[in-house]
């Protein structure tokens, strides 16, 4: 099937849920017929950006090249989703300005930090909170809240399964198929 491609980018706190809507989305989109390819800390920090840490500029640079990757696999035709923290609004317009803004789909996982810590599914808060870990987000690094998402997810209110649903719906237009 010809159909349009793009950058699918999710950016929320560490547990806030961006892998798990990835996920889905990603196995709805293959169910279609839409061929894609997920980027996420797992396949880019251990590899691409294994010398790359989480101060300030350190994550300029990891979204930077993840920026980069991610054009080749469009420019390519496939459809990208990109789940990063992606903390702040900064780094994100460099990241909307190399992908391009047309190819640039920006969802906001915004669920609250108490929930997200509440989770902490890797232990990785209670590092944090206990100094073992430096410049965690939310913790002693910032979160900026993007203003003008192209979709908020709000997952206090809404089902993940809903969730991906409605960010079906908004691909299938941008698909064009
Ligand atoms: C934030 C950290 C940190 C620090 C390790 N701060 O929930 P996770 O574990 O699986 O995902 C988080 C991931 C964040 O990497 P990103 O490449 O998405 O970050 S950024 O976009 O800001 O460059 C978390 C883990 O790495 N992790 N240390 N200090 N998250």
């Amino acid at each position: 099937k010809k159909h349009r491609s793009f950058v699918v980018w999710f950016t929320g706190l560490s547990g806030s849920g961006k892998s798990t809507l990835a996920n889905m989305v990603e196995k709805k989109l293959f169910e279609a017929g839409i061929h894609t390819f997920s980027l996420d800390g797992d396949n880019i920090r251990k590899g691409l950006n294994s010398n790359l840490g989480f101060n300030a500029e350190d994550r300029r640079e990891n979204l930077r090249r993840i920026s980069e990757v991610a054009k080749l696999f469009v420019n390519s035709g496939t459809v990208v989703i990109a789940s990063f923290i992606s903390p702040l609004k900064a780094d994100r317009q460099v990241v909307k300005d190399i992908i391009g803004d047309d190819d640039f789909i920006e969802i906001y996982v915004n669920t609250p930090m108490e929930v997200c810590e509440a989770r902490d599914v890797k232990g990785l808060y209670k590092k944090a909170r206990a100094g073992e870990i430096r410049n965690f987000t939310g913790i002693d690094a910032p979160y900026e809240a993007p203003k003008n998402p192209d979709i908020e997810i709000n997952t206090k209110e809404e089902e993940a399964g809903k969730s991906a649903e409605r960010i079906i719906v908004f691909l299938q237009k941008k698909l064009e198929i």
